[in-house]
């Protein structure tokens, strides 16, 4: 039962620009610096872990493909590419439409690869040439709407992935299950009205974007019930995921039964994390992982793809990475959590009782509380 894994050298040579976060900006006082807060050196670095580490040779690796503008347009607006790949003829390229969400010359180049390399994944665990299947890919795609992009994301990655194993590869129910700590609007609005792919969001409440990830959107029409969002209060740690995972995510899962489990796999719901407040640490994501695998060995043959989304702290998020890895794969890479010592005793692993609360409302909207 292998694990599969994608990393391609250019999913590193994202160019965000000098920005911070944001364009840099002299009159507003907004300094260029070396680093964009989602430079992608923070997620080559996981890649180099598990390089250094030894555990990528027991891992099998899949080769991402770029997705063809088909393999786009069965989630994303025509005139949504067209605006991109223009863009990206430019020199200087361009921004997929909220003004924080740049690409450089080419930039479309490293989309379609992001895509293609969750592609890829889903060819691989479908086929049965491995069990599951890691897709570092960048740049990311859970805000990616139909018709524009946003919060750093191109194209939903994810999203792509699981209309291709609909529409292509005869599976009939997807689960898409996203830990990243923002919420997935881009892919809630491509499923809207979709019984055929089940959203789930687990995220911080109001984080990004701030308006959207409430409990109340359950999707439309056909899609009612199809859509599940479970905002978790700032400053939770294993506690409130481990309750929302038992009592939200794994029994929606259980009831929907899909064919495949596709996890949006963002690790800035860590403690070390600047762009949240939530406290994770690297062991709690194996945890996460192992709930999810389990549901998976039980409904559809272990088959599950993760795909990379965000995860901002460049010194921790390879660790968090390593364990999700080492989970996936049931081989130690023999390097534990550096940091676990420094992070421990901080709270955040016990339940706290507004916690409860949101997870619990959350459960009543899903339909889900015993
Ligand atoms: N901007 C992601 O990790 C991307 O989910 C996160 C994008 C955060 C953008 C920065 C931010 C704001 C906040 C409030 C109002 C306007 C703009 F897609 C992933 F990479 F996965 O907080
Ligand atoms: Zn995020």
């Amino acid at each position: 039962s292998a694990t599969g894994y994608v990393w391609e050298t250019t999913y590193g040579w994202a160019d965000l620009g000098t920005g911070p976060m944001m364009p840099a900006h002299a009159a507003a006082g907004i300094q260029p610096i070396t680093h964009h807060v989602a430079h992608p050196d923070t997620k080559r670095r996981m890649h180099e872990l598990i390089s250094a580490t030894g555990l990528i040779d027991s891992l099998t690796p899949v080769r991402a493909r770029p997705a063809s503008r088909e393999d786009i347009l069965r989630v994303h607006e025509e005139e949504y590419y067209e605006r991109i790949a223009a863009q990206s003829l430019l020199p200087k390229g361009g921004d997929a439409g909220d003004g924080e969400t740049s690409f450089g010359q080419g930039g479309l180049d490293i989309a379609l690869l992001a895509a293609g390399g969750a592609l890829a994944a889903v060819d691989a665990v479908v086929s049965g040439a491995v069990e599951n299947c890691y897709a570092l890919v960048n740049p990311p795609g859970h805000h990616a709407e139909r018709n524009m992009g946003r919060g750093y994301c191109l194209f939903g990655n994810a999203a792509v992935a699981a209309a291709y194993a609909r529409e292509q590869l005869g599976i009939s129910r997807v689960a898409i299950v996203d830990w990243d700590v923002h919420h997935g609007n881009g892919t809630q609005d491509i499923f809207w009205e979709r019984d055929d792919v089940l959203n789930i969001s687990i995220h911080q409440n109001r984080c990004f974007p701030p308006d959207s990830g409430f409990i109340e959107e359950r999707g439309a029409g056909t899609g009612e019930g199809y859509t599940i969002n479970v905002p978790l209060p700032p400053g939770g740690g294993m506690g409130a995921y481990e309750y929302a995972f038992d009592t939200v995510v794994i029994p929606a899962l259980r009831r929907y039964a899909p064919e495949l489990i596709i996890v949006g796999s963002g690790f800035d719901a860590s403690i070390m994390d600047p762009l949240a407040r939530m406290m994770l640490r690297a062991a709690d994501y194996a945890t996460l992982t192992r709930k999810v695998m389990d549901l998976a060995a039980e409904v559809c043959d272990g088959r599950l793809v993760c795909v990379q989304e965000g995860g901002y702290n460049p010194f921790y998020l390879p660790f968090c990475g390593l364990k999700v890895l080492e989970e996936l794969s049931g081989v130690s890479s023999g390097i534990d959590d550096a940091f676990a010592e420094t992070l421990s005793g901080k709270g955040g692993e016990e339940l706290m009782g507004h916690e409860r609360e949101a997870v619990d409302h959350a459960a009543q909207l899903a339909a889900l509380l015993r």
